[in-house]
């Protein structure tokens, strides 16, 4: 199995679990991801170098496509790590047979639904950043290896992956990491994957997401942000309905919107 974006919040957490689920690992990140776990062999790697990452992805089975930048930013990193990177992975794995792959696309890819919309993984892409533009061309460079190479890949539009949920929004939003687990455990678990779009999320009272879509994952999530309501809301949901960073799901992903004033 490899492992993309070793370093990062999500990676760190998984790799214990993965190596104990699936055994050895090998894994990746830009950044120094410090000592390797017993049974992991880890590598800094720039997923934008198409050599390093053939290197990397020759010998695989498994991959969890994770690395990249996760935030908002200027187009050139983005396109960088996301783009040129997502591709690259893609790539090499359809170059050296591996698979099936799950990739961390991200609920920016549809960030400007508004929070009143209920989507699944069908959604059509309404991205509230140049971060979710590149999860969207992910989920599409995905789509195309699939059908043109007969590759398996899931795509998971995450949520808000996390210890905890902290904020109203997340009461939406939130998947926590056991939950994220399981949903990569159901993934590989499914007799064909082909190219399936999920929504990495819990089992919120208050989601906007569903993937009963997709019935051949057997996705079961345990968790439920709903316990964190209560604390958060003392004094009620003082929240301004008409505030874009509260109407569209991508929160504050969608900041630097700016509604046109309607021509008289
Ligand atoms: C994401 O895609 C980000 O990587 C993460 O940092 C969170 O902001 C999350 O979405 C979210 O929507 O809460």
């Amino acid at each position: 199995m490899l492992l993309t974006g070793a370093a990062g919040l999500l990676g760190r957490w998984l790799r214990p679990h993965l190596i104990e689920r699936y055994g050895r690992l090998r894994s990746s990140d830009i950044r120094d991801p410090g000592p390797a776990l017993p049974g992991e062999r880890l590598s800094k790697i720039d997923l934008a170098d198409g050599k390093a990452v053939d290197r990397l992805v020759k010998g695989a089975g498994r991959i969890i496509h994770f690395g990249g930048i996760s935030f908002e930013t200027g187009f050139k990193q983005i396109n960088a790590s996301n783009i040129i990177g997502t591709y690259n992975v893609f790539e090499a794995a359809r170059r050296h047979g591996a698979g099936p792959i799950i990739y961390a696309s991200s609920n920016h890819a549809t960030g400007f639904y508004t929070r009143d919309e209920r989507l699944d993984g069908r959604a059509g892409h309404r991205p509230d950043s140049l971060y979710g533009v590149s999860k969207a061309f992910g989920e599409s460079l995905a789509s195309f290896f699939v059908d043109k190479y007969d590759m398996e890949i899931a795509c998971l539009r995450i949520g808000t992956a996390a210890p905890k949920p902290k904020d109203p929004r997340h009461l939406s939003t939130w998947q926590s990491y056991p939950d994220l687990l399981r949903m990569i455990e159901a993934c590989f678990a499914a007799k064909r994957l082909g190219f399936t779009v999920l929504y990495g999320v819990s089992a919120n009272k208050r989601r906007w997401w569903s993937n009963a879509h997709a019935r051949h994952v057997a996705y079961m999530p345990k968790d439920n942000a709903e316990h964190a309501a209560a604390a958060m809301f003392k004094r009620g949901d003082r929240r301004k309905a008409d505030d874009p960073v509260v109407k569209f799901q991508g929160g504050p992903f969608v900041e630097g919107y700016v509604k046109r004033r309607k021509k008289k």
